[in-house]
């Protein structure tokens, strides 16, 4: 993504301090719950300051995996270093070789994932029972970034609606929105001028419950490097790689549309829906092709497909909306 200067954001683009208060409020209300759960426990914690000191990086680590028919298969993956070496993650720095240097202060245990909203009761799942919850499967999916470069990755995970079945949510939930992990003392590189952390993102409840949006814990049979999101993200490989957040802490169930990142930032250049859509182009570039990262220079060019390729499941999803008018 290209930030522009604050200047340059109309102030259509710049969300009420309302909805950007009420965001904060949430999270630090998060937090609260999880300092609680730590009082309780500060015997053990002082224990686990001496022999289990927090711990940041559990890249490597394998993860048992079972093969998925949803894989997407007869394409090259791309390499695990190019994978973990060109990513967006801006909490992080905004250079694609930013994240791989910055990200290994990210604390990736304890954690624990938020839920609440519009569900019978808010609960807090532990990322170890997340972990547990199903069976985690190798999924080969296609990864297509709004600008217009492309990469096919093995990730590890199981169906978001797996998890969101365990979330009880209530009939009036229609959306759920993914905040991602924020701490200004981790998270040095964000700054407030152009971004409101912490990251937003967020899916329709039928396109959250199709069972190729993916609840994701690893990459290559190996537990998350912390550059890709780690140690639990969202992956939806119909649509730009932007709507899949890193890192998150909170799932909140909404009865309308969530306030997401780079709609937020630019609405007239990310839309909520965000479907990979070679017939919309974005304002300052074509959407037609994309780049294919780690191919030989004349291999490179692709032509984009409609839903990056997966229109014959979820098209379905979208029957009947105006996909330029809801880009
Ligand atoms: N929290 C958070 N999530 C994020 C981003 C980010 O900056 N912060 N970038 C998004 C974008 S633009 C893309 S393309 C993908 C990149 O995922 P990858 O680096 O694992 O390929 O993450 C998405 N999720
Ligand atoms: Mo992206």
């Amino acid at each position: 993504m290209l930030i522009r200067k604050p200047s340059d954001i109309p102030s259509s683009a710049i969300s009420s301090k309302d909805r950007y208060l009420n965001r904060r409020r949430f999270l630090r209300g998060a937090a609260g719950t999880i300092a609680a759960t730590g009082a309780a426990a500060l015997g053990a914690e002082r224990l686990g300051e001496v022999f289990n000191p927090r711990i940041t990086a559990l890249a490597g680590t394998k993860l048992e995996t079972v093969k998925s028919p949803l894989s997407t298969t007869g394409e090259d993956l791309t390499s695990l270093e190019d994978i973990t070496h060109y990513n967006n993650f801006y909490e992080f720095g905004v250079g694609k070789g930013d994240p791989a240097r910055n990200a290994s202060g990210l604390p990736t245990r304890p954690w624990t994932v938020r839920v609440d909203g519009k569900v019978k009761n808010p609960k807090t799942f532990d990322i170890d029972t997340l972990l547990k919850l199903r069976p985690l499967e190798d999924r080969i999916y296609r990864h297509r970034c709004v600008e217009a470069w492309s990469m096919v990755i093995p990730w590890v995970g199981y169906s978001l609606s797996e998890f969101i079945k365990q979330c009880e949510p209530l009939s009036t939930a229609k959306y759920v929105q993914f905040l991602s992990y924020y701490d200004k003392s981790v998270e040095k590189w964000t700054s407030e001028s152009t971004i409101f952390w912490p990251y937003s993102e967020g899916l329709r409840m039928d396109e959250a419950m199709h069972p190729l949006a993916l609840l994701t814990f690893g990459l290559y049979g190996e537990v998350l490097p912390n550059q890709d999101g780690a140690p639990v993200r969202i992956v939806v490989p119909w649509k730009y790689g932007f709507k899949s957040a890193k890192s998150i802490v909170a799932v909140r169930f909404l009865d309308k549309e969530p306030p997401t990142t780079w709609n937020e930032q630019a609405p007239n250049e990310y839309g909520f829906y965000s479907n990979v859509n070679p017939n919309v182009d974005h304002p300052r570039w074509s959407q037609k092709t994309d780049r294919r990262i780690g191919v030989p220079f004349y291999a490179q060019r692709r032509t984009t497909l409609m839903f990056n390729g997966y229109g014959e499941q979820v098209a379905s999803l979208y029957s009947g909306m105006d996909l330029k008018k809801n880009f």
